[in-house]
C-alpha cells in the first residue's frame, strides 16, 4: 500500500429525528440554545421523513465508496457534526496504516468559520502521527465549473447561485469565503453562457448577529420587481442533497416564489455523479502528488 489514506469529511446529518436535539448541541457547541429553534429545527427535519434513517447520510457514504474505488485508496468519512466523526475517520486511517492522510471537505470554498473549522478537528486528531495534507478549497476546480455549467447551459430562466450565508463580521476579517464563492459562480455563469444571472445566500441561522446577503427570500422579490418569471437555483456552496436544499430551496424559497408569481427550479445536485467523483479525485491526486491515471 502507498500509504496514502484520504479523510473525506463533511458536514454531517442526524441519523434520525432523535439525534436532532445532540446535533443541534453539537453544532452551537456549548452556546445555548432557544427552545423555539430547537423546535424549529426538528419540524424541519421531520418535514424531510428522517423519522427512523436518514437518507442523506447515504449519500456520503455512497461519494465514499465511488472515491475510494476511482482513486483505489482506502477513504474514511469524518462528519463535523455528526458520526463517525471527523477524529474517528483519523483513527481509521491510522489503523489502516496510514503515512499521509490527505484531507477533504465537501464543500469547495474556504471560510475561518468553516473549512478551518474541519481542519483543526482533524489535524488535532491526527497529531504528528501521520503526515497531513489538507485540502483548503476546490471551488474554481475545472471539472467542479463544468459539472455545474452543464447543468445550467441553455436554460431561459434567470439564474440564482447560493451558497450558506455565515456572520457578516467574516468580511471585515478578510475572509476570503465571500470572493471565493462569487469567483465560482462568475467562472459557471462564462463556461455556461449564462446572460442574466446573480448571487444570493441562503440558510442564514438565528444567532442575533447579522449574516452575509441578500438572503435568496428577499432576493426572490427583488427578482420579481425587475420582472423575471423564472428562476433557477444552482447552489455552488453545497454540492449534495440535505436538509439546506430540500428544506430552504425545494419548499421554503419554492413557497416564497410561488407568492411572488415566479416560477423556481433548481438544478440537480452533484451528489455521488461520476463527473464529481472524478473532480474528487483530481484534487485529491494533486494533493497527494499522485500521478493521473493512465
Ligand atoms: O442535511 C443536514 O442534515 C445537514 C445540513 C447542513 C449543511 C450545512 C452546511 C454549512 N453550515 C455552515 C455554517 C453554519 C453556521 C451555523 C450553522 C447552523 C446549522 C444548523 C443546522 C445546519 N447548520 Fe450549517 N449546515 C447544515 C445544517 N451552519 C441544522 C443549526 C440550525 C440552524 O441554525 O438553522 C450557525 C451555528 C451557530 O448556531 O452558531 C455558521 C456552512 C456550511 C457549508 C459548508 C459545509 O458544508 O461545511 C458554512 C450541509
Amino acid at each position: 500500500m502507498s500509504g496514502f489514506v484520504v479523510v473525506l469529511m463533511a458536514y454531517g446529518s442526524p441519523d434520525r429525528i432523535e439525534d436532532v436535539p445532540a446535533y443541534y448541541a453539537d453544532i452551537r457547541g456549548g452556546r445555548p440554545i432557544a427552545p423555539e429553534h430547537l423546535d424549529d429545527l426538528v419540524a424541519r427535519y421531520r418535514a424531510l421523513g428522517i423519522e427512523d434513517s436518514n437518507p442523506l447520510n447515504e449519500i456520503t457514504e455512497r461519494t465514499r465508496a465511488a472515491l475510494e474505488a476511482e482513486l483505489d485508496l482506502p477513504v474514511f468519512t469524518g462528519m463535523r457534526h455528526w458520526q463517525p466523526r471527523i477524529a474517528d475517520a483519523a483513527e481509521r486511517a491510522l489503523a489502516a496504516g496510514a503515512r499521509t492522510i490527505v484531507g477533504l471537505v465537501l464543500a469547495p470554498h474556504y471560510s475561518s468559520l468553516s473549512i478551518e473549522k474541519y481542519r483543526e478537528q482533524l489535524a488535532a486528531a491526527v497529531g504528528d502521527r501521520a503526515e497531513l495534507r489538507f485540502v483548503e478549497r476546490w471551488g474554481a476546480e475545472h471539472g467542479f465549473v463544468e459539472l455545474l455549467a452543464d447543468r445550467v447551459r441553455g436554460t431561459n430562466a434567470h439564474v440564482v447561485f447560493t451558497a450558506h450565508s455565515l456572520p457578516a463580521r467574516i468580511l471585515a476579517e478578510g475572509d476570503p469565503y465571500q470572493a471565493e464563492l462569487l469567483e465560482t459562480a462568475q467562472l459557471v455563469a462564462d463556461r455556461a453562457e449564462i446572460g442574466s444571472w446573480s448571487f444570493s445566500y441562503q440558510s442564514e441561522s438565528p444567532t442575533g448577529e447579522p449574516w452575509l446577503g441578500p438572503d435568496i427570500l428577499d432576493h426572490l422579490g427583488e427578482l420579481a420587481e425587475d420582472g423575471i418569471r423564472e428562476v433557477l437555483v444552482c447552489p455552488v456552496g453545497f454540492v449534495a442533497d440535505h436538509l439546506e436544499i430540500r428544506q430552504d430551496i425545494d419548499t421554503e424559497a419554492v413557497q416564497r416564489a410561488g407568492e411572488l408569481g415566479l416560477a423556481l427550479s433548481r438544478i440537480v445536485m452533484p451528489n455521488d455523479d461520476p463527473a464529481m467523483i472524478r473532480v474528487l479525485a483530481g484534487v485529491v491526486r494533486r494533493e497527494a502528488a499522485l500521478p493521473a491515471p493512465a
